[in-house]
């Protein structure tokens, strides 16, 4: 409808006293409440201000953050936690910018996430006439997200709310953008039309059940295989198929590799889990299946020595993508559909006699996954001073084992790696971390993101550097008085804590200032801080900050000196033959 149309129609419509009448910013919230989207996260501003007000006193949750990129990531993890998407919303340009690197971020984890940003006057936007906060928001957004949409009309919001939130969990899943200009918010018309313009939006993401035939091959290829191997991603977390999962894992007695945010669908101290025994299982597996899991960086694109080439595998893979088929390598045996469709398929095609895992494979990948843990386990108890990040991880360890439904955020690059290694998972979604990017800053986001749709207590495992992306969120953390405990690895810097710079004059670029004092911040706002310099006072902080759910952030002083560069992933560093030495 044309501009002129619409004020027309509103000019038109009768004194309030006989009509009953709605806006769009009661049309927005009621589309989200009538879908089940109960939570926002966002940061208040021009033209989104009132909107935040009215969608708080209608019930809905709305979390304000200090940054919206904190925000977003709070949305992105709330997606993949709950398979409804989050939703992020933020300001016009500068706000939306901010908002932009989490929606690319939930878009490549494959979550679900609409961010909604205010715009600007189209007519000004559009001649480049310079708006307040002028920017074409819709052509930004679109190469980075799944779909991009704008709503100009209050009759519309229904459908357009619908249709983001389809493209969003519908297939695999990922981030929207949706674009509201400002004057959509007070657009009037007759709460009866706005009533009927509401769209529920009916099973959005339907079962894609993969073609018999696929399931067949599928099981085949498994019935032939010598030293088979199941590997689970996070999208096999996300489908939330755990009971299905578990029966085709024990079922087979195959071995499986957990990805790292698929630790804990079957617990890491399973039996068959070949986490401890990762070089292995790639590198003399015959037959690999992936579940919810690509063949990218993180699998050595499914080729090369890690997976023991020249000698060749064949690869099952299920996704409900399917141009993720082939990607990298032939895959031998696509089944393409949703994963709990597709488990429970391959399970009735196995029916009584499952193709079982050959005994010998399964001795040798037990042996190989026993030595690595006993070769660890001394390292997890010393008593170094300071602590090294075993000594520190030997106590955290312990805390998750004994709270396991607590949700664990991590990032860093060896406070990422080594907690990934040392700390075991119990449960199915719990371990919640940098993802397919490995990005420096979903820290706080993902930890507010997670105590609001959980309720559980929260432990985030923080790298000093990591930590600085998102730390001004500790206020957000304390202002809404959530479980969450802080674990800074204070190394001193990025890597380690060593570096100098050989011309003397500015301090070296990895490294912060010495001895920081990251516990001092959290006191600011009302939290609890604590100073930790050994194992023991660090097991003594974290117990009492999930005991008592109050916010916490805890200064791990670690050797500055213990870390290696880039973690576990030093070999992506290009090499200088120059480098002046
Ligand atoms: O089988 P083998 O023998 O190989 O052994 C393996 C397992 O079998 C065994 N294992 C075990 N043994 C015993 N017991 C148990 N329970 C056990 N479990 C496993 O251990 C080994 C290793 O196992 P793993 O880890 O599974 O295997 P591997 O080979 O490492 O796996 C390969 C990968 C690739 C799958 C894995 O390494 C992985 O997932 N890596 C992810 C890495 C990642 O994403 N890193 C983050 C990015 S690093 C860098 O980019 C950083 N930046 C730049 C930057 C970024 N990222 N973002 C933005 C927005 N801006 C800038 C920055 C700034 S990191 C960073 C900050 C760093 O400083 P911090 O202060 O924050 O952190 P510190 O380093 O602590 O100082
Ligand atoms: P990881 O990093 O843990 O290996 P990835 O993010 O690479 O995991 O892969 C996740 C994969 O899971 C994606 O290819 C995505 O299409 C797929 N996926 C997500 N949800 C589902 C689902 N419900 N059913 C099937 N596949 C899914
Ligand atoms: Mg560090």
């Amino acid at each position: 409808m044309a501009d002129a149309a619409i004020k027309e129609k509103s000019q038109s419509i009768a004194p309030e006293a006989e009509q009953e009448l709605t806006d769009g910013f009661n049309l927005i919230i009621e589309a989200l409440k009538l879908n089940g989207l109960t939570e926002i996260y966002g940061v208040p501003g021009i033209p989104i201000t009132d909107f935040g007000r009215m969608a708080q006193a209608s019930g809905i949750r709305v979390l304000s953050f200090r940054h919206e990129q904190n925000a977003g990531y709070a949305a992105a993890i709330a997606g993949f936690l709950t398979k409804k998407p989050g939703i992020c919303l933020t300001v016009s340009a500068p706000g939306f910018l901010n908002g932009l690197t989490a929606l690319a971020h939930a878009n490549t984890n494959c979550f679900p996430m609409i961010l909604i940003s205010g715009s600007s006057e189209r007519e000004i936007v559009d001649l480049q006439q310079g708006d307040y906060e002028e920017m074409d928001q819709l052509a930004v957004a679109k190469p980075l997200c799944k779909a991009a949409f704008r709503i100009l009309h209050a009759q519309d919001i229904g459908i357009g709310i619908a249709r983001a939130i389809r493209a969003a969990v519908s297939g695999r899943p990922g981030g929207v953008y949706l674009d509201l200009p400002a004057k959509l918010f007070g657009q009037v018309l007759s709460a009866e039309e706005g009533r009927k313009s509401l769209v529920k939006v009916i099973d959005p993401a339907p079962a894609q059940i993969p073609a018999p035939a696929a399931v067949k091959r599928a099981v085949e290829l498994l019935k032939g295989a010598k030293r088979p191997l199941i590997i689970l991603g996070k999208g096999a977390a996300y489908s939330q198929a755990d009971d299905a999962l578990r029966s085709l894992i024990e079922k087979t007695g195959i071995p499986f590799l957990p990805m790292s945010m698929a630790k804990g669908i079957l617990p890491d101290t399973h039996p068959q889990c070949a986490g401890a025994a990762r070089s292995t299982v790639l590198k003399d597996s015959d037959v690999v299946m992936l579940i919810g899991a690509r063949l990218n960086w993180l699998l050595s694109h499914g080729k090369g020595k890690a997976w023991g080439e020249p000698h060749s595998k064949k690869f099952i893979q299920i996704d409900i993508e399917p141009r993720e088929m082939d990607s990298n390598v032939e895959i031998a045996a696509p089944v393409v559909g949703d994963i709990g469709s597709s488990v429970a398929a391959l399970l009735t095609e196995m029916g009584g006699s499952p193709p079982k895992a050959p005994a010998d494979w399964v001795a040798a990948v037990s042996k190989k996954r026993e030595e690595n843990i006993a070769k660890m386990a001394p390292r997890l108890m010393n008593n170094n001073v300071p602590m090294d990040y075993h000594g520190a991880l030997g106590v955290l360890r312990t805390i998750i084992k004994e709270r396991p439904d607590a949700i664990l955020v991590n990032e860093g690059a060896n406070a990422l790696d080594l907690t990934r290694g040392i700390i075991d998972m119990y449960q199915p979604r719990k371990r919640l971390d940098v993802g397919t990017w490995g990005v420096m800053g979903i820290g706080m986001g993902y930890s507010i993101g997670a105590a609001i749709e959980t309720g559980k207590p929260v432990l985030a495992i923080e790298g000093d550097s990591a930590f600085g992306f998102s730390g001004m969120e500790i206020e957000t953390i304390c202002r809404y008085n959530l479980p969450v405990c802080v674990v800074i690895f204070n190394n001193d810097g990025i890597y380690r804590g060593t570096d100098v710079n050989p011309l003397g004059n500015d301090p070296a670029t990895t490294v912060f200032v010495k001895g920081a004092r990251y516990d001092k911040m959290i006191e600011a706002f009302g939290g609890v801080g604590v100073n930790a310099t050994t194992p023991d006072e660090l097991k003594r902080a974290v117990n009492a900050a999930m005991d008592s759910g109050k916010p916490t952030l805890i200064n791990a002083v670690i050797d500055p000196a213990a870390g290696s560069e880039s973690g576990r992933i030093g070999n992506l560093n290009p090499q200088s033959k120059l480098k002046k030495k």
